[in-house]
């Protein structure tokens, strides 16, 4: 029989505290989501568009043919999308498609487990700074939580990453971030080249040499309608790389240029069989003044079948000091964004729970 839990403590005991998850909460048995996940109206992804068959959200861009003739026309939809969506999807990218089945299988590895051999990462607890299990963003400074376990697992360097990072996932994880963090490379220098400036190696490698992959897991929802997997919010990286599986439920705000005066809308950045999805980070809308968009976006649930997702967030290094790019912002005519030194910025933004875009104006420069 499904547990009952007297009140919001209880279920926020069980399901954050003690390390069940949202995944122990539904194999205990519930027929309804519990009022604490219960989103207000304003945070669902209610008002959803599909792409055109022809959108670059579902026309995956093949990265092979960087090297090839169509060189130019590839550089010119990877900055399109950069400037438009802030989303998205690209082939060929150097992770084979066995390495991508078998880092899914991995991650249901992980949350297969019991809730104890899960638990021993939870935050306080966890043996290593390098690797925390969890459910929801900010539990403790949210008013509905979010639908949704993962575990993070913050890369240092191979030795610390085979040490401390879980046994079940860690070679595919390790795996996918190395090949991923190529591909990483090349689209950076793709979109800084394209603002006209150029870094050296040691800029580019401390801009994104701070990698955190995630294991996300979405567990079927009973009311989908009244919950998201993960809240609207734009991350903190350069550039985030994520694999889905076949699922869905990823969905990106369109942003107010696009809409042309229709109300908020969101659009689904649909699987493709081994596609990885790229996103701009808050990192990347600063570094170029504003002219690449930090994409909005959020996840809604299902309940029709469990989700896997498993980003790469490539970061600042913590130290690295990001601002506008001093050539873009005086061709801009001024910065929009002061500069701030990295780990302020991450600071700021784990301290909140999700909120939009709302994380910007912790630099936005104000007009006078
Ligand atoms: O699961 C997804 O598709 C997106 C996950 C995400 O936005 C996040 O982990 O920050």
């Amino acid at each position: 029989m499904a547990p009952t839990f007297d009140d919001g403590n209880s279920l926020f005991d069980f399901v954050v505290k003690d390390g069940n998850g949202v995944k122990g909460l539904v194999d205990s048995g519930i027929t309804k989501v519990p009022e604490r996940f219960i989103q207000p109206p304003s945070e669902r992804i209610e008002k959803v568009v599909q792409s055109s068959k022809d959108h670059f959200a579902s026309v995956p861009i093949d990265l092979s043919k960087l090297d090839g003739p169509d060189h130019d026309q590839v550089v010119e939809a990877i900055v399109r999308a950069a400037e438009t969506l802030g989303f998205f999807q690209v082939i060929n990218h150097g992770v084979s498609f066995d390495l991508l089945e078998s880092l899914k299988n991995a991650a249901q590895r992980f949350f297969a487990q019991p809730a104890d051999a899960k638990a021993v990462y939870l935050k306080r607890v966890s043996p290593s700074p390098f690797v925390k299990y969890g459910t929801s963003f900010a539990p403790e400074q949210e008013k509905a939580l979010e639908w949704k376990d993962f575990v993070s697992m913050v890369y240092t360097n191979d030795g610390d990453a085979q040490q401390h990072w879980p046994k079940v996932c860690k070679e595919e994880a390790l795996e996918y971030l190395k090949l991923s963090s190529k591909m990483v490379r090349r689209l950076l220098e793709i979109l800084i080249g394209n603002l006209g400036v150029t870094l050296d190696d040691s800029r580019l490698e401390s801009l994104i040499g701070n990698k955190i992959v995630n294991m996300n897991f979405y567990p079927i929802c009973p009311n989908p309608e009244l919950t998201v997997g993960v809240g609207r919010h734009s991350d903190m990286s350069i550039l985030t790389v994520l694999l889905q599986d076949n699922v869905g439920g990823l969905y990106v705000k369109l942003e107010e240029e696009i809409l042309d005066g229709r109300k908020e809308e969101w659009m689904e950045i649909p699987p493709i069989p081994g596609a990885l999805v790229i996103n701009a980070g808050d990192s990347l809308q600063i570094l170029s003044n504003g002219r690449y968009k930090s994409a909005e976006h959020g996840v809604r649930t299902t309940s029709k079948k469990s989700r896997i997702s498993i980003p790469v967030f490539n970061l600042p290094r913590p130290t690295e000091k990001i601002g506008p790019l001093p050539h873009v912002a005086e061709v801009d005519g001024g910065a929009v964004y002061r500069e701030v030194m990295f780990q302020e910025y991450m600071s700021n933004h784990v301290g909140h729970a999700h909120e939009g875009k709302k994380s910007l104006d912790f630099v936005k420069v104000k007009a006078n």
